[in-house]
């Protein structure tokens, strides 16, 4: 028999070797994502401003109207986007209604709600003018202010049609623009507050008309499908000022959670009763624009499904500096933003209110964050992510934030400056005070600002999308400027939890529908994978049922984790059989995760499983109907003892277990990742440059240009140019009877192209550009041609800067009389406007209370119904 010859045997160690090296290298590689971010798409078509998942496959995008170059086959801008999953493709869809800054929901038959938004816009998020046709502006988008927005499951099609239509069936009572919202427990959903118009922060000042604002703000709450005519919360007006998206959370008692402002209630909305707990300490604000990262924490058989509500972040500022619809009172970019992390636990499971209740300082974020935002991961464990160290959410149009660049002053437009590129974990598992940790966490390269926005997807990875500190598309900012300027952000990233990359248990029985009380059900997972430790890995197993709600500025709206009891066999091929019981049969329970889809994972040692989306509350097909009343199963049954093997009795070698730190994998992946990540990086520039001429290439090119500036029309039609950043000199509003629009607008700019420059354009302090199309017609007149009107003018008064709001509101002085005298801004204390309250209750004027109040789709009675 013939030897092979030293050579040829050296040559089949070495493919041996290459083979070998090549596995780990695939297994490292994908060990080393964990930690950190990967780009998977760089074009969202939409800026990621809201986000919701539909299902195991899709992913909904929603932006404001505006001038994405993306176009629909009839010409308009996308605003809206479906993100699939299975390959991470884009495709636009069609939106009618301005989505700007709407709130939204799975109601408890499946059904996506987004409701509320902004006035139709044009350029630059000016307000269309009174008699300017939505069919006749640039974007085509209708007023959204009023808009309910359906999304069925297994649709990809929104209801949306335009609030001023007699044909919609599905509207607010009145507009809302930042409102809270809670999904109740019969699965029909609340709608609390908001502002009318826009603007920095929900008041005038001084602080006159702390319910109303002369018509900028809405103080009541409403419900859909409709319980009645709207209703004004007490709490609203106290919080006068920062009371935009309200934090809420349905408590077991069937009251709502809410905090605003530094106050916090628990609030029975039935019968419109509030019971103040007491103050946010260092009365940090926690809502937008202070934006904190907020959640209630992991539900768990171990914390008796307690209900405990954690607040990480925000900002502290003074009164004046908080300022007003038109914007801060100041320069805030350079104020840090809050570390502080605490805690509350109102009431017990069983909804009897803790009286004691404090909040409860846990300990400091590693940096000061405002736009962080919670996101409840599978295996117990939350991270905060996106956001910035110093400034708040919103944009302005201020002095301090313009920059010089060559010569030309720029508006950054954007409140918060210093990215917080490192995500940090909170592990409640750990002893209170040290939960946090960024360690070994890799940074990303995106800033995510405000108008971005995250959510969990069924793979345990977290989607991140979105940034768009601007009033309209912007892609040209120049970087090295200070203030720092920011792009509109396209790019999807995907965040790697520390379990990223082990091998996912692959668990069998997985329920499609799990309810309140009733009998277990059993799962199993195959003996190749527990393997010699089984017995540790099933003692170490979790079943969580996760709902990763709508994602907006930093908010998860209905975000919950709740975890399951359970048992297990160990059997003697090693696999594993779970008894697992459903959430325990009590209305509680019932409000605690009330009805709907929701994410199942089953998480082994740390590492979990897929998601499967299921429904909570009904069966798996769901209920076509809201509201209705869920059936409350039997009492749970005790759990036998675990059966343990004495085969299988190995220890777990691997970190994994909910543990933010690295175990051995995730250092040996990050050495092997160097050489991926290089060669990922020439895939990524072939792939970029394979791009070509699409606008996304040219974004990207944009980006990677030496030059920091680009020369790139920023527009997609050769007549647009950025125009029209708006101030709105407005005085009364919808709720005063007198319609809100932008009645100033001023020039924006585009910072190339001079060529096109008109001098009366330059002569306005560094705007320029003026439309090449010549005609402004549907819009409004640069206020900063104007002399600046009083207050009490006729033409009302305004602000120079609009912050947040841009339709022309913002900015914009509401101004209805002094209904309440002198008082000043501040939190205002429970009983001091009881009075005026029952006034304003009278005074509220009833021109929007809908007729029906009922959604009938198709199946025409029953309430809201959907088709089948
Ligand atoms: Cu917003």
């Amino acid at each position: 028999m013939a030897r092979p010859s030293p050579s040829s045997r050296l040559a089949k160690r070495a493919a041996a070797l290459a083979t070998t090296a090549l596995a780990i290298s695939a297994r490292g590689a994908a060990a080393a994502k964990a930690g950190s971010y990967e780009v998977v798409n760089t074009n969202s078509l939409a800026s990621a401003m809201m986000l919701g998942l539909m299902d195991e496959q899709n992913v909904f995008i929603l932006d404001k109207a505006e001038n994405n170059s993306q176009r629909l086959a009839d010409g308009r801008p996308v605003w809206g986007s479906f993100f699939d999953l299975s390959d991470n493709s884009v495709t636009g869809v069609s939106v009618t209604t301005n989505t700007f800054c709407a709130s939204g929901a799975t109601l408890g038959n499946g059904t996506w709600v987004v409701a509320g938004g902004n006035q139709a816009v044009g350029y630059g998020g000016a307000a269309l003018l009174p008699n300017v046709s939505p069919d006749a502006g640039p974007y085509t988008d209708y007023d959204g202010t009023r808009a309910i927005r359906l999304l069925e499951p297994g649709s990809k099609t929104w209801i949306d049609s335009p609030s001023t239509s007699t044909a919609q069936v599905n509207m607010l009572q009145s507009a809302r623009w930042y409102p809270g919202i809670e999904v109740l427990e019969d699965g029909s959903v609340l709608f609390i507050g908001g502002a009318v118009g826009g603007g920095y922060i929900n008041r005038n000042t001084p602080n006159l008309d702390p319910f109303y604002q002369g018509g900028g703000s809405n103080p009541t709450y409403e419900y859909f499908p409709s319980k009645g005519n709207q209703t004004v919360s007490q709490f609203m007006g106290n919080t006068s000022g920062l009371n935009m998206y309200p934090h809420t959370y349905l408590m077991p008692s069937g009251k709502i959670f809410m905090q605003a402002n530094f106050s916090t209630v628990l609030w029975d909305h039935v019968n419109n009763n509030e019971t103040y707990l007491p103050d946010m300490p260092g009365r940090v604000i926690r809502v937008y624009p202070a934006s904190a990262a907020v959640a209630m924490l992991p539900l768990t058989p171990q914390n008796k499904y307690t209900p405990t509500i954690l607040f990480c972040g925000g900002s502290v500022m003074s009164d004046t500096l908080w300022g007003n619809y038109g914007g801060p009172g100041g320069d805030i970019l350079g104020i840090t933003a809050s570390t502080d992390c605490s805690s509350i636990t109102p009431e017990d499971s069983q909804g009897n209110q803790n009286t004691a209740a404090q909040y409860v300082k846990e300990e400091d974020l590693p940096q000061g964050r405002t736009m962080g935002q919670f996101i409840h991961l599978p295996d117990g464990t939350m991270v905060i992510l996106n956001g910035a160290e110093k400034g708040t959410a919103g944009y302005t149009n201020a002095t301090y934030n313009s920059a010089q660049y060559n010569g030309q002053a720029i508006n950054t437009e954007g409140l918060a400056q210093d990215p917080t590129y490192v995500p940090v974990l909170y592990d409640p598992s750990k002893p209170q005070g040290k939960r946090l940790s960024n360690a070994g966490f890799g940074a990303s390269t995106i800033a995510r600002l405000y108008h971005s926005s995250a959510v969990l997807l069924p793979d345990g990875s977290v989607m991140v999308a979105g940034s768009n500190p601007h009033q309209d598309v912007t892609l040209n900012m120049p970087t090295g400027t200070t203030p720092q300027a920011f792009n509109t952000t396209y790019e999807i990233e995907k965040w790697y939890p520390p379990y990223w990359g082990q091998p996912k248990p692959s668990p069998q029985g997985m329920p499609t529908s799990i309810q309140y009380g009733g009998s277990p059900f059993n799962i199993t997972v195959d003996g190749s994978f527990m393997g010699s430790s089984a017995n540790a890995k099933a003692a170490n197993t979790k079943f969580a049922i996760i709902r990763p709600g709508f994602s907006t500025h930093a908010m998860n709206m209905g975000q919950r984790a709740v975890y399951l009891d359970y048992t297990y066999t160990v059997n003697d091929d090693a696999s594993v059989t779970y008894m697992v019981n459903p959430l325990p049969n009590t209305k509680a329970m019932n409000r605690l995760v009330v009805p709907g889809p929701a994410l199942f994972f089953v998480t082994v040692a740390g590492v979990p499983s897929n998601g499967k989306m299921i429904m909570v509350g009904t069966s798996a097909t769901g209920t076509g109907n809201v509201p209705f009343t869920p059936t409350l199963g039997s009492a749970l049954v005790s759990l036998p003892a675990a059966v343990n093997s004495t085969k299988y009795t190995a220890t777990i070698t691997r970190a994994g277990d909910s543990s933010s730190s690295f175990g051995l994998g995730k250092i040996i992946g990050i050495a092997v990742a160097g050489a991926a990540v290089l060669a990922l990086i020439a895939i990524g520039i072939c792939l970029w440059r394979r791009k070509g001429k699409n606008s996304r290439g040219e974004k990207a090119a944009a980006r990677q240009s030496a030059a920091p500036w680009t020369s790139r029309d920023v527009g997609s039609g050769p007549e647009y140019k950025r125009v029209d950043t708006p101030v709105g000199s407005v005085n009364g509003g919808r709720f005063g009877g007198r319609r809100m629009d932008s009645s100033n607008t001023f020039e924006s700019y585009r910072m190339h192209d001079q060529g096109s420059v008109i001098e009366s354009k330059e002569a306005l302090g560094g705007y320029y550009d003026h439309p090449r199309s010549g005609s402004r017609g549907g819009y409004a007149q640069s206020p900063l041609g104007y002399e600046p009107q009083g207050r009490g003018s006729s033409q009302g008064g305004y602000q120079q800067g609009w912050a947040e709001h841009h339709d022309g509101d913002a900015g914009a002085y509401y101004e209805e009389g002094n209904r309440y005298g002198g008082q000043s801004y501040d939190d205002y204390p429970p009983r001091s406007y009881q009075q005026q309250y029952h006034q304003q209750q009278q005074q509220y004027p009833q021109q929007y209370q809908q007729q029906g109040g009922q959604y009938h789709d198709r199946q025409g009675s029953g309430g809201y119904g959907r088709a089948r």
